[in-house]
């Protein structure tokens, strides 16, 4: 066992969100502890002379002595330096889990887990019963809570590949969500990234549950490799247990008992690709104890998390949408197809060694899509994805227009002078944020800020 003993010589690789979260949580508990980064970071007042620091390029050579070694979920799990010290490697997520004294609801998926796992909480928080915690990926570490649970309380956590990596215990109820290329530059290939999403699964037990969207091409694999009982989500066929729409209906099915949630056009979430996490919310809180009321209720409410889909607002007759969240190819095609009219879309971004051979194939055949305009480190992929599209395929769209931007405002500006009367101008970057801005949240704040300055 990794933690059985009292006083630990304890590593924590990475002093952002999580390093930080882990050294608020262990000081003052009788440890030895070391903080090491890459960058030099600043060291609150808090943490002064409760632990050592190691910052700059050298800070993993010397990991030997330690008794546990927390790696950030930034930091790739297949860094060398990490061979040594395997044994004693662990995480953030890990821990929780091993120690996490209540049920817990983990999500996973490329996208859609933080909305699928903010429906679950909102959900089951309409049950006055029980305490309701949410945390993981969606930027609250659960270390901070871990202290105040009980057994009656439930967690929800959004997991990351990085973050399930190491993990050795899954959830009780697991929902995975579809899985597409991701973070091809952390992980070593597809199927390592499939594998470690598979841990939530892997070590649940036959009185858990499994809730797996099975349209999606490896769900059956993760409905192989569980104990749990599986629960399919699916769009068009019936199933015994789990969801599925019936005539524009969201069904939830337990074995003969079939109950409509939601009915589509009177969701709170636009676009196809949110009524499976709708569906998969609904499965999941059912299954942990929520009632067919607050199900339907929250489904017709909830109006979705900032910088997915967001709408911001009217301006001349155009309406603006931040899905600033988009960080790759698969969540921008669902944006562009959540749309009826014609669009101008504002795409690109860091690249992550992704393909956006699928991406260029959408932008030339939708007929929606009317302006793309291109920015970010991405700009010649992305140019170069849509022009091939059109050679191959003799893309569908003649009246497809690629303008290439030098900047984030100049990207905006062209996309807000072009827009007319009904069209949704969009920003769904298919890339991650990190050639311009801190983190996505940042890039779509900024984007909000230039609409909301629009007069
Ligand atoms: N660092 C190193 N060496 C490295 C990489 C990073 O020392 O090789 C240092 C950085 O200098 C920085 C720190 O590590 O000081 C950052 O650690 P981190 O990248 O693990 O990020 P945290 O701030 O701890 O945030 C993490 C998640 N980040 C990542 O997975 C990259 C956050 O998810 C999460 O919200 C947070 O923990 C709370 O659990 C962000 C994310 O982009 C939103 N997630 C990816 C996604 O959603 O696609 C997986």
């Amino acid at each position: 066992m990794l933690y059985s003993y009292g006083r630990m010589k304890i590593a924590i690789i990475g002093f952002g969100t999580e390093g930080r979260a882990l050294l608020h949580y262990f000081c003052g508990k009788g440890h030895e502890l070391t903080v090491f980064d890459l960058k030099r970071k600043e060291i609150q007042a808090e943490f002064k002379g409760k632990a050592k620091f190691h910052f700059g390029p050298d800070y993993l050579d010397n990991l030997q002595g330690f008794d546990l070694v927390f790696r950030s979920p930034g930091v790739p799990y297949l860094t060398k330096q990490f061979d040594p010290v395997r044994q004693k490697l662990t995480g953030l997520t890990r821990y929780f889990l091993e120690k996490c004294p209540c049920e817990i609801i983990g999500v996973t998926g490329t996208k859609g887990k933080g909305t699928t796992a903010t429906l679950i909480c909102e959900i089951l928080k309409k049950d006055k019963g029980r305490r309701v915690f949410i945390g993981g990926n969606i930027g609250q570490p659960p270390i901070a809570f871990l202290d105040q649970l009980k057994k009656d309380d439930l967690v929800v956590l959004e997991l990351s590949s990085f973050q399930l990596q190491d993990a050795t215990v899954s959830p009780h109820i697991a929902v995975v969500l579809g899985i597409s290329p991701d973070h091809m530059d952390h992980h070593a290939n597809m199927a390592e990234y499939v594998e470690a999403k598979k841990n939530l699964v892997k070590f649940q037990k036959k009185s858990d549950f499994a809730v797996i969207d099975v349209d999606n091409e490896y769900g059956e694999d993760f409905a192989a490799a569980t104990a749990a009982k599986v629960n399919r989500v699916l769009i068009k066929k019936a199933v015994n247990e789990g969801g599925f729409i019936r005539v524009g209906r969201l069904v939830v099915k337990r074995g003969k008992t079939g109950t409509i949630v939601g009915t589509k056009g009177e969701t709170g979430l636009i676009g196809e690709h949110n009524l499976k996490n709708m569906l998969a919310a609904a499965v999941a809180a059912n299954l942990a104890g929520a009632d067919v009321l607050a199900i339907t209720d929250v489904i017709k409410e909830f109006r979705g998390l900032p910088h997915r889909l967001e709408f911001v607002k009217e301006f001349a007759g155009a309406k603006f949408y931040n899905d600033s969240a988009s960080t790759n190819p698969q969540t921008t095609i669902a944006a562009v197809r959540a749309f009826d009219g014609p669009i101008i879309l504002i795409v690109g971004g860091a690249d992550k060694n992704t393909d956006f051979s699928p991406l260029g194939h959408e932008l030339a055949h939708n007929l929606n899509v009317r302006t793309v305009v291109v920015m970010g480190q991405t700009k010649p992929k992305i140019e170069k994805a849509v022009e091939e599209a059109i050679i191959k395929n003799g893309g569908r769209n003649p009246a497809l227009e690629l303008i290439t931007a030098e900047s984030y405002q100049e990207a905006f500006m062209v996309a807000r002078m072009l827009a007319r009367e009904g069209d949704t101008v969009l920003l769904s970057p298919a890339c991650a944020s990190f050639d311009m801005f801190s983190n996505y949240q940042e890039r779509g704040d900024i984007f909000r800020d230039f609409v909301m300055d629009l007069a």
